[in-house]
């Protein structure tokens, strides 16, 4: 999959794009079904709820994460914008279920990560089901993410899939795009553009698969050296502890390495915050 300059230049004038394709329509239902089996079959891990790990750093546990996180056509198309090494930071799942009313609030995604404010961070979004206007696809503002990283406020509203409903105040929701996508499709975002995402009023559950990638380059300046896991190239600037992803399926050691990172992890994503960041009950940084 190539990236047309059309498509390279729609993405440096406005920060995200849509409708990529990623998996062929058989592809994503098998990933879809291999999924939903992991949350019927493992609903608690480790006194957690499975939720726990889809919504933070799952590739450090569960292989098709991982695995996925790998897919050829997806780096090939990330390789042209942030370029040939290319490292995963996360690999998240943003489910809505049918009829409910989580959302997601404007937000930018490295407000609270410790990258400072690169252009080497970004989202490919991957649907797993069809995320249509009714099922509560992303919403972006064009241009947003040539700006700086704004002040957003914690709202702790239970309803936002944000780990601390963190939320831009004022955004001009009139100049926002609709980013639906068919099952298999992805849209990439940079991680300054300002997203959203209203509730899921469609008949089946919204599905998303979010990979964050960044380059050797990117640094954590709040908390030293962070985690990733390498996927294409090298790593010669050796700024991240390089981690392989997981070797099986919530195996001692990759759990116990998920506790570590996240522990690693806590105190910058919850940074600031007047409230419990609770990143073990399924908020998502
Ligand atoms: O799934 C959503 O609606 C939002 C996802 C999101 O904010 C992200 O991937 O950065």
């Amino acid at each position: 999959m190539t990236l047309t300059t059309q498509q390279l230049a729609s993405y440096a004038r406005d920060g995200f794009l849509t409708g990529l394709p990623a998996f062929a329509p058989d592809q994503v239902a098998q990933i879809r079904n291999q999924i939903e089996a992991l949350e019927r079959d493992h609903p608690q891990v480790n006194d957690q709820p499975i939720s726990q790990y889809f919504r933070v750093n799952g590739q450090l546990v569960i292989s098709l994460l991982a695995e996925l996180a790998r897919t050829p056509a997806i780096l090939d198309a990330v390789e042209q914008i942030l370029g040939r090494n290319l490292l995963v930071w996360s690999v998240e799942l943003f489910i809505k279920e049918p009829g409910t009313h989580s959302v997601v609030s404007w937000h930018q995604d490295i407000t609270y990560w410790g990258m400072g404010e690169t252009d080497e961070e970004l989202t490919a979004w991957v649907a797993l089901s069809d995320v249509s206007v009714q099922a509560g696809c992303m919403r972006f503002i064009p241009g947003s993410h040539k700006g700086s990283i704004v002040d957003h406020d914690d709202t702790f509203d239970e309803n936002n899939l944000l780990s601390r409903g963190q939320e831009i105040a004022g955004v001009d929701e009139a100049k926002a795009v609709h980013g639906a996508l068919q099952p298999g499709q992805m849209s990439f975002h940079h991680g300054r553009c300002f997203h959203a995402s209203g509730p899921n009023m469609s008949d089946d559950r919204r599905i998303g698969l979010a990979i964050r990638y960044v380059t050797p380059e990117v640094r954590q300046a709040e908390m030293g050296r962070d985690y990733a896991m390498l996927v294409r190239g090298k790593d010669d600037a050796q700024g991240w502890i390089n981690v392989a992803g997981a070797s099986g399926l919530f195996t001692a050691a990759d759990l116990a390495l998920y506790n570590e990172v996240l522990t690693h992890q806590s105190a910058t994503l919850a940074a600031g915050a007047m409230g419990n960041v609770d990143l073990y009950a399924g908020g998502s940084a």
